[in-house]
């Protein structure tokens, strides 16, 4: 059941209790590959379940448009001076409800509807906040778009530089939600100081990394660093806008009053949490064996013959393209699903199929490494995922049922916090 029980939940409303029991039990059982994902503390979701939901605070601590902040806005302080010490920064903001809000408070900071932007197309790995079009930012501004090189699957940075000097963005983003290597900054950084733009760094995927030294940071590079604080960072759904104290004012004004309310007060607390966690010695344990984990995954997975966008990783991400298997990216993933490996379906560079349909998986190793597995379990977490694809290709249900037997008795051995057998 989870952890913390939900006791008044199952009184109230047993229905929606026995649907969050199950959740947890889903999350326990199986191999979660998402690399966006992770386990959050029993401290970090006992914060995040407090009544600090109660409470409105718009504005910032000291000067609020509520009253009654007396306990708020020490919980607020704590989490930006904890924020501004892991990182580095002069500067932190905590509110921004998730990502997207945050990357549209930077835009909302720097720049006016219509003028330039560019950031890393979607297909290539880049975020949809990054100017794709369906988004504000693909409509609301002129975007431009850097992608990575065909024969290598990495960044490339002459087309960046090219283009930037060419189109002359307000802004240029890098950082984005497929990248398989480490994010040069000091050369975006350079890039951006010579076409006159200022360089966003959102490092949603990897701020657990990098506050655990396991990549290097854009602190002193991009004077603005955007990142959401549940993925390798290990806290809540949440997000953070970091940035040199010039930047600060314009930052805090565009997410309050520019798009935001009343901050989640809960949600500060809980980033607070996770915060402190991640200035811990273990966190940089932590972060290094992601690493490693991811390293020994695509050795692993290479070793049985898939191919992998840039032929491995440097970081806790691997992007897979499945085209020479025979197999698209969406049915893979289902019948992983099955076999109880969860990743997501994800486009590749140049990818010919289209996003809902696309031709690779996405895989990470945050949150088995959070659970405890090692560089030694990963020849045996690829040998699954081998086998699960040749089932699927034969549409043998019988033997991902198998695999998926396998997979949960595994992953019995490894706790998690948040969920414990019903006593
Ligand atoms: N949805 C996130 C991810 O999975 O990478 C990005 O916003």
């Amino acid at each position: 059941m989870h952890q913390p029980p939900v006791p008044n939940v199952a009184r109230t409303d047993p229905e929606l209790a026995e649907l969050i029991n199950e959740e947890a039990r889903r999350q326990f059982e199986k191999i979660r590959l998402i690399p966006s994902e992770n386990y959050v503390s029993l401290a970090v979701l006992e914060a995040a379940g407090t009544v600090l939901t109660n409470k409105y605070s718009e504005g910032y601590p000291g000067r609020r448009y509520y009253e009654g902040q007396q306990f708020i806005d020490p919980i607020e302080r704590l989490a930006q001076e904890r924020a501004r010490d892991l990182f580095g920064v002069d500067h932190a903001n905590v509110q921004p409800y998730s990502g997207s809000p945050a990357n549209l408070a930077v835009y909302m900071a720097f720049c006016q509807p219509g003028d330039t932007v560019m950031g890393m197309g979607l297909p290539a790995g880049g975020h949809l906040t990054h100017g794709a079009p369906p988004t504000a930012s693909g409509k609301w501004f002129r975007s431009v778009q850097y992608g990575v090189r065909r024969d290598t699957g990495r960044v490339d940075l002459d087309e960046v530089r090219d283009l930037a000097l060419k189109e002359r963005p307000k802004v240029i983003f890098c950082g984005g939600t497929a990248i398989p290597r480490t994010i040069d900054f000091p050369a975006f950084a350079a890039i951006a100081a010579e076409a006159g733009a200022t360089l966003i760094a959102d490092i949603a995927h990897i701020a657990g990394l990098i506050a655990g030294g396991a990549h290097p940071s854009p602190v002193g590079h991009a004077p603005v660093i955007s990142t959401t604080t549940h993925k390798t960072l290990r806290g809540p759904r949440g997000a953070m806008i970091m940035s040199t104290a010039e930047h600060a004012s314009a930052l805090d004004r565009a997410v309050f009053p520019g798009l935001q309310g009343g901050p989640h007060n809960h949600t500060t607390a809980a980033i607070a949490v996770a915060l402190a966690e991640a200035a811990q010695p273990e966190f940089a344990g932590y972060a290094r064996q992601v690493v490693a984990n991811a390293r020994a995954l695509a050795d692993a997975l290479l070793g049985h013959g898939f191919e992998l966008v840039s032929g491995g990783t440097d970081n806790h991400l691997i992007l897979m393209d499945l085209t020479s298997r025979g197999i698209g990216g969406k049915p893979a993933a289902k019948a992983l699903d099955r076999a109880g490996i969860e990743l997501n379906y994800n486009t590749v560079p140049f990818d010919p199929r289209k996003p809902f349909d696309p031709s690779g998986v996405r895989l990470g190793t945050p949150a088995i490494t959070t659970r405890g597995l090692r560089e030694e379990h990963m020849p045996q977490v690829a040998a699954w995922f081998d086998d699960a694809i040749m089932a699927a290709l034969k549409d043998d249900e019988a033997a991902i049922e198998r695999i998926g037997g396998e997979v949960r008795e595994l992953m019995a051995g490894f706790p998690m916090a948040g969920w414990a057998p019903a006593a």
